[in-house]
């Protein structure tokens, strides 16, 4: 079987590790405008494929994302639905994701936010104390492979956890779980800081607005690790205007990169990271990826599978 591969921004390391990895199945590198038998496709690995990039591929059956949110390649135009996605799970981005979310509640618990800006102003004012970890509680919209290893890194730091999910789920000790939208107002109502690790769907498109952040304790800290699109950008700084939000940690945005003029480059309560909360790690990736794939030969199901109803 042929395999066509693409991965934005890989340096190669991405391409030659499925080459040793796949042995004697092709793989195809795309590169515009190239001809290869097209018919011989009949899965593809990819990170952020170009426009055209499914473009005659009849006998294409599985894509395999490099990537957990699999959101850019549900919309994607040219992929047919019946086309069965797998997309990663983990890869190393839990560890990764987790100490991103911990200095962003720490940056909110420990006030570095406003020392940054007395600073700024040479102020020497020493702040209005210091509130301990386990009376600052933190909540996750999202309680799957990676809001979980997330609250676990926070319970273990202090925090008291809440983690939200669609369905309800088995929580380890100490986190409290809430479910679907009768869950969220007491979710939202104990949240110092809210971090979003939710997929990008029709239902959580949008969900970080005004009326949201309206259900915190007022100066709550927000951190989005999920997707731009999940946050209404206005909204955002109306809420930290009116003092309704402290702060913000960023890492995705609507527009990838972040245009020079966006108004959130240079906010003094906006922290921005450029996609980089946690990147897949190739050796994990290429492993499961290869995993999937000789179970799906052998018939069986593998990890990972998205279902395209709830669409993640
Ligand atoms: P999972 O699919 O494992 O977890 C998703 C969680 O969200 C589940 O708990 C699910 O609930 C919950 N959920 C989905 N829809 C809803 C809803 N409508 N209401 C309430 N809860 C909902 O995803 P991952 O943890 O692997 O990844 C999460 C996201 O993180 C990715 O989709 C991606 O967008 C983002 N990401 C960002 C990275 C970065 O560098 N910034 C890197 C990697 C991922 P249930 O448990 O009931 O299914
Ligand atoms: C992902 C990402 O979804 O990097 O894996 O955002």
């Amino acid at each position: 079987m042929s395999y066509l591969f693409y991965c934005h921004g890989d340096n190669g390391s991405m391409l030659q590790a499925f080459t040793q990895a796949l042995g004697e199945d092709e793989l195809i590198q795309w590169l515009p405008d190239q001809s290869f038998d097209k018919a011989a496709v009949h899965a593809a690995i990819v990170w952020m494929p170009p426009e055209h990039f499914f473009d005659g591929l009849d006998n294409l059956e599985y894509v395999f994302a490099l990537a957990a949110g699999v959101d850019q390649l549900i919309e994607h135009p040219g992929l047919r639905s019946e086309v069965t996605l797998v997309r990663l799970q983990d890869a190393g981005m839990g560890i990764q994701m987790a100490e991103y979310v911990l200095y962003g509640v720490l940056h909110a618990q420990r006030q570095f936010g406003l020392f940054r800006q007395q600073q700024a102003d040479r102020n020497w004012t020493r702040g209005t104390g210091i509130c301990p970890a386990s009376e600052f509680p933190v909540s996750i919209l999202g309680a799957g492979v990676l809001g979980l290893q997330v609250a676990a890194r926070l319970h273990d730091n202090g925090y008291p956890v809440r983690c939200w999910s669609r369905t309800a789920r088995q929580l380890p000790p100490g986190i409290i779980g809430e479910v679907g939208e009768q869950g969220l107002p007491s979710l939202l109502a104990n949240s110092r800081v809210l971090v979003c690790l939710l997929p990008l769907t029709d239902e959580t498109t949008g969900l970080l607005n005004s009326s949201l952040f309206g259900q915190l304790p007022r100066g709550a800290f927000l951190i989005n690790v999920a997707r731009g699109a999940h946050l209404v950008d206005e909204d955002l700084l109306a809420a930290l205007d009116n003092q309704q939000l402290s702060g913000a940690l960023l890492d995705v945005f609507h527009t990838e990169p972040l245009p020079p003029e966006h108004p959130f480059w240079n906010h003094p309560q906006i922290l921005v990271t450029p996609h980089e909360a946690a990147n897949s790690d190739v050796k994990h990736s290429v492993e499961q990826v290869v995993r999937s794939i000789r179970q799906l030969q052998r018939g069986e199901v593998p990890v990972g599978v998205v279902d395209r109803t709830r669409g993640y």
